[in-house]
């Protein structure tokens, strides 16, 4: 028998001059490592936390800090399921249009290595009016100083407590924010105040918020805002900044937003989605929106802004998209002549038939007529749109009283509400501004329809306690003028019976509208003023009323502008010279008779 030779125990048994591993002996030592993983993961995931095992394991496997990598592992677990969730809910349409964002995000991105583009110099309109405004009269001129230091109150307190955030809440005295702005913090008091400050003289103000928006303003931001409500209130607010102040920046910074809306356009039909998200350009509509339709006031408010950034950019893509939906809407059935309120960016169908000149509609409305303003009267389909669509809105939506009040209704499926909203008032200021240049020679008409609708919206806020209007009032039950309902009693800043009241004061000289005015003043300076600003009140019927603790940011943009404008003369942003948009930020009149708008040459 052959002698097989013991082998010595230990590390003689390997022989020492082997440097590396034999691949049996690598594949032991990957099991026991893969072993040692394996038992770490188990007890780090599965173990449950109170286990009195846990912190050994978590020791022994030198991961004692790493819960956060956990939650983050986890975090991004239910999102990528989240998402798969929601893509597989999606419409073909939906992705495709997602698919497209992503495309223009990445040319876009492409574009920006090489740099910003800088903006082509465009002579800058004729600017008249930017001047003082002063109101002659002693008494008018006080007036005018009260609202001026309301608006440097309702400032003062905005930059103490809620600074950098996009409201404030001024009994709590910090920032505030809803959900049209997403979980932004842009500064959106601060943008929609400027012009209010500048045209009041305010410019250590005005200064602190160029600097603001100089150092902070960024829209790379992840958060999902309202279309709409970032182009009144962000674009509109730039611009005029910008037209008024004549500093680049503001224009630069307006271009900067409006490139971030544009994926919200990638929609179907290119009727854009209510909301976008700025980092990502994905869009998507409001839940409560009937059919999973895009709203008739926010699609229909862009025209202003967007032409404007084609003549200060040189880039048809804005102009072109507005003029797309006009054509669109051209297209399509009327029901009774109206403009239902909610329209399918999908199917490019309308939703509902409801009718609205106040929420939901009232601006679509009022950008037809502004758009042939704007145009030096010019852009004469946008004004033969706004004449067929008033005139099917006399017929269907506006009625007497009985007793004697002239108010427009809500049109839904044919049946007419006997309500109307306090942004319905608006209207009467918007008869009165498109009453020259109406067909028929109907002018007379239409000024005595805004001063009976300015009336109306008077009555509703007399027939209060505080002297201040409600959000909504009948006119059915021998009720008139009164908000019925407990949720439709409050009032928030808003600015459409003030609006109103400037307008026809613009064109008839009335004093009762200073008057009227000035008892806004008086209530709103009672009622709704605070230690840490102007806050809306919850019962405009009630004598203790309650706060709700919200400064709106169109309280400074609009409410105390047309206040201000009320009280001084007309030489102050002459209305032949200047457009307002909805947000009441006065955009310059473009001569377009003599310019040609980039995409305007194919596009007519
Ligand atoms: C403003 O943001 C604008 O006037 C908009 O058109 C609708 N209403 C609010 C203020 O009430």
């Amino acid at each position: 028998l052959p002698v097989i030779p013991t082998l010595s125990p230990g590390a003689s048994s390997f022989p020492h001059h082997r440097a590396t591993l034999r691949l049996s002996e690598k594949f032991i030592l990957l099991l026991i490592l893969s072993a040692f993983i394996t038992l770490c993961f188990g007890a780090f995931f599965f173990l449950p936390d109170n286990s009195k095992h846990k912190p050994v394991f978590q020791r022994s496997c030198f991961v004692y800090k790493e819960e956060s990598l956990r939650d983050k592992i986890r975090a991004d677990h239910e999102r990528a399921l989240q998402e798969a969730k929601e893509k597989l809910r999606k419409s073909k349409e939906e992705l495709k249009a997602e698919i497209q964002t992503e495309k223009t995000k990445v040319v876009e991105d492409l574009k920006k290595k090489d740099g910003p583009k800088p903006l082509p110099p465009v002579p800058m309109p004729k600017l008249v009016g930017v001047s003082d405004g002063d109101p002659g009269d002693s008494d008018t001129k006080e007036k005018r100083d009260k609202i001026r230091e309301m608006m440097k109150h309702a400032w003062d307190s905005y930059r103490q407590y809620g600074w950098g955030h996009n409201e404030l809440k001024p009994i709590a005295k910090k920032g505030h924010s809803t959900n049209i702005f997403g979980n932004s913090q842009m500064g959106a008091t601060i943008v929609d105040a400027l012009d209010t400050l500048y045209i009041m003289g305010l410019h250590d103000e005005f200064k602190d918020g160029q600097e603001w928006i100089e150092q902070n303003l960024d829209f790379s931001v992840n958060a999902e805002v309202s279309v709409f409500e970032v182009n009144i209130r962000f674009i509109g607010g730039l611009l005029a900044a910008y037209y008024l102040s004549g500093q680049e920046v503001f224009k630069v910074k307006a271009v900067q937003l409006a490139e971030k809306l544009l994926p919200a356009f990638n929609t179907p039909t290119g009727i854009p989605w209510a909301m976008v998200n700025l980092k990502s350009g994905v869009g998507r509509n409001w839940g409560w929106a009937s059919a999973g339709s895009s709203i008739l006031a926010e699609f229909g408010t862009l025209h202003m802004e967007f032409v404007h950034l084609t003549y200060l950019t040189g880039n048809p893509a804005y102009y072109q998209k507005v003029m797309h939906i006009r054509k669109l809407l051209a297209k399509m059935d009327r029901p009774n002549g109206l403009y239902p309120n909610y329209l399918n960016p999908r199917t490019g169908r309308w939703g509902q038939h409801h009718t609205s000149v106040g929420g939901l509609g009232d601006s679509f409305y009022e950008y037809l007529l502004k758009a042939w303003l704007m145009s030096d009267k010019t852009d004469t389909e946008a004004r033969k749109t706004y004449d067929d669509a008033i005139e099917a809105i006399e017929r269907h939506l506006i009625r007497k009283s009985n007793g004697g009040l002239t108010f427009i209704g809500e049109w839904k499926n044919g049946h007419l509400e006997r309500k109307m909203g306090h942004l319905t008032c608006f209207a009467g200021g918007m008869f009165a501004l498109g009453a020259d240049g109406s067909p028929d020679d109907k002018a007379g008409h239409y000024l005595q329809l805004g001063a009976e609708i300015a009336h109306t919206c008077h009555e509703s806020y007399d027939r209060t306690v505080l002297k201040l209007g409600p959000e909504a009032f009948k006119f059915d039950s021998g009720l008139e003028a009164v908000a019925v309902r407990q949720n439709e009693k409050y009032y928030i800043l808003r600015p459409e019976v003030i609006e109103t009241y400037w307008y026809m004061w613009r064109f008839t000289h009335d004093p009762k509208y200073r008057q009227w005015g000035w008892e806004a003043v008086q209530a709103i300076d009672k009622y709704c003023r605070v230690s840490g600003g102007f806050s809306g009140v919850k019962d405009v019927y009630s004598s203790n009323p309650t706060y709700d603790d919200v400064q709106q940011s169109f309280f400074l943009a609009e409410t105390l502008k047309y206040l201000y404008l009320l009280f001084s003369s007309d030489e102050l942003l002459p209305l032949e010279n200047w457009v307002f948009n909805t947000e009441a930020h006065p955009l310059p009149v473009l001569h377009l008779g003599n310019i040609t708008l980039p995409g305007s040459e194919t596009q007519r």
